[in-house]
């Protein structure tokens, strides 16, 4: 059952920054679908390449899983014996709530609340970051990566997504007025979005695709590419 997103209706008296509580875990698949263009065929696009790229006896990891949307999906995508799936999340209302959301999977998932650079990342096949890059400081990044990438099976595949700016000013503006469009007509009030928009300051801190790309090269992956775009929310690969 979802649960309405209304954190930010009332005027606040002061803004905060973002943090993925127990108010945020209640509503959170309401929020990112209403928040997120694109959020569900990235989803779908999940299991279709899970399917193409998981691994016999291998891991797949779902790096800052939330309530464990991406696990689901990379699960309808397994297709090869004795896979094993790993959820991480700091946020343990986010871990709790998504024991809810977990109960139907098919593929054992390992529940893991932690900060996913403390996990070794051991024979994975596919990893996930969904939407959960951006929240990491842009200096630790690259570290952040090559942790994942030294833990991956040759031919391992890795998909981020993330929302984007672009290096050009108007196509910045343009993609920026579509996805104020795409929230407002998600029933998103003005007050609401420019709340939620000072909580994230400083704390969703996006990059443009060449920035991502030149950075997953460097770190010694073969192959990258873009394969999702809707506004300025995109969704890459990139293979080992
Ligand atoms: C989905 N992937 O629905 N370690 C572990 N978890 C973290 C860390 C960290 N260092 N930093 C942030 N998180 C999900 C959506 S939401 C994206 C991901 C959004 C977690 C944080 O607690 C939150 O649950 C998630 O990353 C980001 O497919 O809200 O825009």
């Amino acid at each position: 059952m979802t649960v309405k997103d209304n954190i930010y209706a009332r005027p606040l008296e002061q803004i905060s920054g973002f943090r993925f509580d127990e108010k945020v875990a209640r509503v959170f698949s309401d929020m990112i679908a209403r928040s997120v263009p694109g959020y569900k065929e990235i989803l779908q696009g999940i299991s279709l390449l899970t399917a193409y790229h998981v691994q016999p006896n291998s891991h797949c990891y779902d790096l800052g899983s939330s309530l464990g949307a991406a696990s689901l999906a990379m699960s309808q995508g397994i297709n090869k014996s004795n896979v094993h799936i790993f959820a991480i999340d700091n946020s343990p209302a986010m871990i709790r709530e998504s024991k809810k959301y977990l109960k139907e999977i098919i593929h054992p998932v390992h529940l893991i609340c932690a900060d996913f650079r403390d996990v070794k990342i051991t024979r994975a096949s596919v990893v996930v970051l969904n939407f959960t890059l951006q929240f990491i400081a842009p200096e630790s990044r690259q570290t952040v990566l090559q942790q994942i990438f030294k833990g991956m099976l040759p031919g391992g595949l890795l998909i981020i997504s993330e929302k984007i700016i672009f290096e050009n000013s108007e196509e910045q503006a343009f993609q920026e007025a579509l996805h104020l469009a795409f929230k407002k007509a998600h029933g998103y009030s003005n007050l609401e979005i420019s709340q939620k928009r000072n909580a994230l300051e400083n704390v969703l801190i996006p990059e443009t695709f060449a920035a991502h790309q030149t950075r997953l090269q460097r770190i010694g992956f073969r192959k990258c590419f873009q394969w999702y775009q809707n506004f300025n929310f995109i969704s890459m690969v990139a293979i080992k």
